[in-house]
């Protein structure tokens, strides 16, 4: 039984155990604090911790490998290019889709659980032109301490090409870099053997406490973004896998399961990155030298499922505050969206950060945010699954562009398992 296998079934029985706990038994005290809060919450962090603790390395060292791979700053820059627009791309269809779907469904339409709401009030987002100041670090070793990702990619892509500009003591390290990559990939084989046990106890904590129970008052917003982000994922990426990369998505969507399991459960694109630079590569057959660059870059910048959150939100409190909208508002929503992807790091609950910064462009109740407060870190999850599948999705695309990706490898079916 393959890993992958091991915790997508840990993943269910956490699902299940989470449920039944929190349907008959979240009263108790024992089960509150030393179930709960204790056992789960302990060892569901740690897990998180120490696939968060191997992102920073693994990108620096993937990175400058990819870098020196890619061998000449001009197929850099095109990789570059070719990858940032195919994120702005895939995230503005992403919002558009929501939309246009919300707008046909109307959800929130007589919501009849309007309350005050006035006491809620969202951590402020930051402002945008901050968020593109910020992308060149002041200070590197803090940029790497604090798991920087945009700032971090900056300086190690910078580092990389000067590397290439020097000669053979650059080559040297290059090599080192290359040796010390694979270290780091031996490192995340490790941490990928708890994994069964980490899921278990993310999902059981997780479902012990979002109960089904908080979904029905909000089943017309919960299940239109589950409709868009189906519909994006399974639609919009199959068809661009299919005109633009030549690969067929059924086996991209099954050989992507380690990554989407990891994304669920953690509701995390940078703690999934080493999972997803691991599915990419070995299962998908796409070169270390594309791969590199293109999967950490996207989960610090692509969030097609966090745009089609905000694009169904807006459109939801707009129709609950009875607020009209006009097209210039929804255009305004598409770049806000793709402009808030860009902003923030792939980590749990940051789209609805970013929502408070969206509602604010277009005068929509920020405190409208407590309603969907309730459902979040359920669509949290799902939404992150289609955020790295969108990673993958491009990855795929410009390696295809590059003459990058070993076919024969992307159609084994038992290409590169996680561990066995
Ligand atoms: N959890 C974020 C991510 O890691 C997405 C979000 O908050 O919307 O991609």
């Amino acid at each position: 039984m393959t890993i992958t296998t091991k915790i997508l079934i840990a993943m269910l029985i956490g699902l299940v155990i989470g449920s039944l706990l929190n349907a008959f038994a979240l009263d108790s005290s024992f089960v509150q604090n030393y179930l709960v809060q204790g056992l789960f919450h302990v060892i569901g962090s740690a897990f998180v911790n120490a696939l968060k603790m191997l992102v920073v390395p693994l990108v620096t060292f993937s990175l400058i490998c990819g870098v020196c791979g890619l061998g000449d700053v001009t197929i850099l820059g095109r990789v570059g290019l070719k990858s940032f627009a195919l994120y702005l791309l895939t995230t503005g269809l992403a919002v558009i889709l929501a939309l246009t779907v919300a707008l046909l469904i109307a959800p929130g339409q007589g919501f009849e659980h309007v309350q005050a709401l006035s006491d809620f009030s969202p951590p402020p987002a930051p402002p945008l032109t901050e968020v593109f100041i910020n992308i060149v670090p002041s200070n590197p070793v803090q940029a790497f301490a604090e798991g920087n990702m945009l700032q971090i990619i900056f300086f190690v892509i910078l580092f990389a090409i000067a590397m290439l500009m020097s000669g053979e003591a650059g080559l040297q390290l290059a090599s080192g870099a290359e040796k010390l990559n694979e270290v780091m990939m031996r490192v995340v084989t490790v941490v990928m053997d708890f994994a069964p046990i980490g899921v278990f106890f993310l999902m059981a904590k997780t479902f012990s406490e979002q109960g089904i129970g908080l979904i029905m008052p909000m089943i017309g917003y919960f299940s239109v973004v589950i409709l868009c982000l189906l519909l994006h994922a399974f639609g919009t990426f199959s068809l661009l896998l299919m005109l633009l990369a030549r690969l067929n998505p059924l086996i991209f969507i099954k050989k992507m399961r380690p990554a989407h399991i990891f994304a669920f459960s953690t509701a995390s694109s940078n703690a999934t990155i080493p999972v997803t630079l691991q599915v990419v590569e070995k299962r998908l057959g796409i070169n270390n030298a594309t791969a590199s660059f293109t999967v950490p870059l996207g989960a610090t910048i692509n969030m097609d499922g966090t745009a089609i959150m905000q694009g169904v939100a807006t459109v939801f409190i707009a129709n609950v505050y009875g607020i009209d909208l006009s097209i210039a508002d929804y255009a305004t929503v598409v770049g806000m969206s793709i402009l808030a992807s860009i902003g923030t790091a792939g980590v749990p609950g940051v789209g609805l950060i970013m929502l408070a910064m969206v509602f604010n462009q277009v005068g929509l109740p920020v405190e409208g945010i407590g309603l969907i407060l309730g459902v979040d870190r359920l669509l949290d999850m799902l939404r992150t699954a289609v955020n790295v599948t969108g990673d993958a999705t491009v990855t795929s695309i410009v390696a295809r562009g590059e003459n990058e990706i070993d076919e024969a490898v992307f159609n084994d079916p038992d290409a590169g398992v996680i561990t066995e």
